[in-house]
């Protein structure tokens, strides 16, 4: 390929006007050589070298972060089937951090000592330890609408659950999940305070998790959605006072909630709607085909607010210990509104207004834009075009719309910038296509590498959007990176939004499961904490732990239930250092790293045990176990901490 070679002239106004946008005394800028004619030379020569592009130096100067320096967005990616979220650094697209929330963890200790293992076996189905998740559509909590930075809600959509991340500690605080439903996929949402978080069901089943032949699919399977309500001061989800709703047996799929003009309302796409349980041995059509018969399935319409009345009124019955709206209930009382979606549609997300409500079909080439004015108005004049079989009010389609904006081949996923432009992903065609929301119109497509999911923009599903930098989540990436073997890498990539035009600037390939949604907020609304303080902390309880351990107070206590150990963990020593049990005792680690040093962090790693905790400084942990084989088990620190980190070590001495 001939790539066109940067002009030195350009190339000295971008240096130059890098140099400028240094703050005075900063070091970077110091230590920056100056612009003369050796440098563009040399620069000429690189460039050459590694055959780049102006384009290319173009989108390496929007990117690159100097040693220190700091991104202005940190992106929160689904962690797919990792069961984890990714925290990652934009524009640079530096992978800040992986935080655990429904797997094992070892650099976390995630899942090694009692507080975590605790964590993780409270998502646990039927008693079942669930080890995997299928991370989907991370939520942060929002006031008016926009992003907060205080918490983070993850679903888990092969399990029905759903996670409670503190952006305080980048760490997972709570894990529900509700027999009511056996999958979720329209999760997880907030409402613009974060009063609830919404859950909604993917696969019909009955609900409670109890059985029924699926013949009698259409009586007694079904659908939900959950409305887990949030405490803000606790930063827990409570669920005594979450509730649901029934909905009918249609794939319920993404969701979104109303904000400002459709403040108090839920959105909720299904497809579908035909019914179809698969049995393809059995005479049926496959699910997939059987799923794609109909031109239209159901747009669902919840207003909450009411919901949440009704609720309050009494009027639910407990289905798995989940107070649940019934079906008739609902549509009695008016709170489930049904509008037709174009074939099988995906995404469904409301414009910063609130007013306009686009949703795309993943077999249309159109995202409809819908009008909850309209929706709203047909509603108030019971303006109704017939019944589903359950009797839920279908609104009159062409009356509900603003218009179709003809968009491409499958497009999925909408989002938004400061500009009125929305941008939808379009899978089959692997592009993105930006769109003005005034007249309707496709002003500009990028092709993407390929198979585009999701797109993130910087705060694009908020209020107040920022425009500027928005992420294409690919799910297959064939060519762009080294070959590693068959399973290969997702490909996020980094579009420029800020100019009129969207240039394509860096790719980043995901390797640890495949990432649905992600949502990217301003760095500067996170103000996560340097160190636990006060010492002690027990990071789940957000109190000092009962058993914290100070300076001076460590000990070792045989007590009736087994050996306790209060340790503390300082640089670089375990005190105590030697642990000596019988065989058959239950032994009950109490460590607290007593430290207040940012980063000075140890963990506590035995031998054997399967036992790992990591130690943020300040922080607290207490392991137990029973100490069930003989023999001579050294534990370790596990974070290289200071030059005496190897010597920071002891043994658990198991006397037969
Ligand atoms: Cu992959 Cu939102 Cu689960 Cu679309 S979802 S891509
Ligand atoms: Cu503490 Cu290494």
């Amino acid at each position: 390929m001939i790539r066109s070679r940067l002009p030195i002239v350009a190339l000295s106004i971008l240096v130059l006007a890098l140099a400028s946008a240094c703050e005075p005394g900063d070091t970077r800028s110091a230590m920056r050589p100056a612009t003369n004619g050796s440098m563009n030379g040399s620069l000429t020569a690189l460039m050459e070298a590694r055959g780049l592009s102006e384009a290319d130096v173009v989108a390496a100067l929007k990117t690159y972060t100097p040693t220190g320096g700091r991104d202005e967005y940190v992106q929160f990616a689904s962690g797919g089937h990792s069961g984890q979220v990714f925290a990652i650094g934009l524009p640079s697209m530096r992978m800040l951090k992986v935080i655990a929330v429904f797997t094992p963890e070892p650099w976390q200790g995630f899942g090694y000592g009692d507080e975590t293992v605790d964590l993780l076996d409270s998502g646990n189905r039927n008693g079942k330890p669930m080890r995997w998740a299928d991370t989907h559509h991370p939520a942060l909590s929002e006031t008016n609408g926009d992003y907060d930075g205080k918490f983070l809600f993850i679903n888990d959509k092969a399990n029905a659950r759903v996670a409670v991340v503190d952006l305080r500690d980048f760490a997972t605080k709570q894990i529900v999940t509700s027999k009511l439903i056996e999958s979720d996929h329209g999760a997880t949402f907030v409402t613009p305070n974060t009063e609830y978080v919404i859950e909604s069901a993917q696969y019909p089943a009955p609900l409670g998790g109890t059985y029924a032949p699926i013949e009698d699919y259409d009586e007694k399977y079904r659908g939900a959605v959950i409305f887990w309500k949030f405490d803000r001061e606790k930063g827990r989800i409570v669920p005594e006072e979450s509730w649901a709703i029934e909905t009918p047996p249609y794939m319920q799929d993404l969701a979104d909630a109303g904000k400002r003009a459709s403040d108090g309302w839920v959105f909720v796409n299904s497809f579908n709607t035909e019914r179809s349980w698969g049995g393809s041995e059995e005479g049926n059509p496959p699910m997939e085909s059987g799923a794609s018969q109909n031109d239209m399935d159901y747009l669902h319409l919840i207003p909450w607010r009411k919901a949440e009345a009704v609720v309050a009124a009494g009027k639910t019955e407990t289905i798995a210990g989940m107070r649940v709206i019934s079906m008739e209930t609902a549509v009695a009382e008016g709170l489930l509104f049904f509008v037709p979606e174009p074939k099988s549609p995906h995404g469904v997300d409301v414009a910063p207004d609130g007013e306009d409500i686009v949703v795309s079909g993943k077999l249309d080439t159109h995202a409809t834009v819908y009008s909850f004015t309209k929706l709203k108005g047909l509603i108030d004049q019971q303006k109704f075009d017939g019944k589903d079989p359950y009797g839920v009010p279908i609104l009159p389609f062409e009356e509900s719309i603003r218009g179709q904006v003809e968009i491409g081949l499958g497009p999925l996923h909408t989002q938004y910038d400061a500009d009125g432009n929305a941008y939808t992903s379009v899978f089959i065609e692997s592009t993105v296509a930006k769109w003005s929301l005034a007249d309707l119109q496709v002003i500009e497509k990028i092709p993407v590498h390929y198979n585009v999911g999701h797109i993130a923009a910087a705060e694009g599903d908020t209020v107040s959007p920022d425009g500027k930098y928005l992420v294409a989540m690919n799910k297959w990436a064939i060519d762009r990176f080294n070959d590693v073997g068959p399973l290969i890498p997702q490909n996020f990539q980094l579009i420029d939004i800020a100019g009129d035009g969207m240039n394509l600037l860096y790719d980043m390939p995901i390797p640890g499961g495949e990432p649905h949604y992600a949502q990217i907020i301003k760095a500067d609304k996170l103000a996560p904490w340097d160190v636990y303080t006060p010492v002690g902390l027990n990071v789940l309880t957000d109190e000092v732990d009962p058993n914290a351990v100070t300076g001076g107070e460590e000990r070792i206590e045989r007590r009736p239930d087994g050996v306790h150990v209060f340790m503390t963990a300082i640089r670089s020593h375990f005190k105590p250092d030697v642990i000596r049990v019988k065989q058959g005792e239950r032994v009950h680690i109490h460590v607290t790293n007593v430290e207040q040093a940012k980063d000075a962090t140890h963990g506590l790693a035995i031998g054997s045990q399967n036992i790992n905790v990591s130690l943020e400084p300040g922080k607290h942990a207490n392991i137990s176990f029973v100490a069930d084989e003989p023999g001579v088990f050294p534990l370790y620190c596990t974070e290289f901490c200071s030059a005496l980190h190897l010597e920071m070590a002891g043994y658990m001495l198991v006397e037969p």
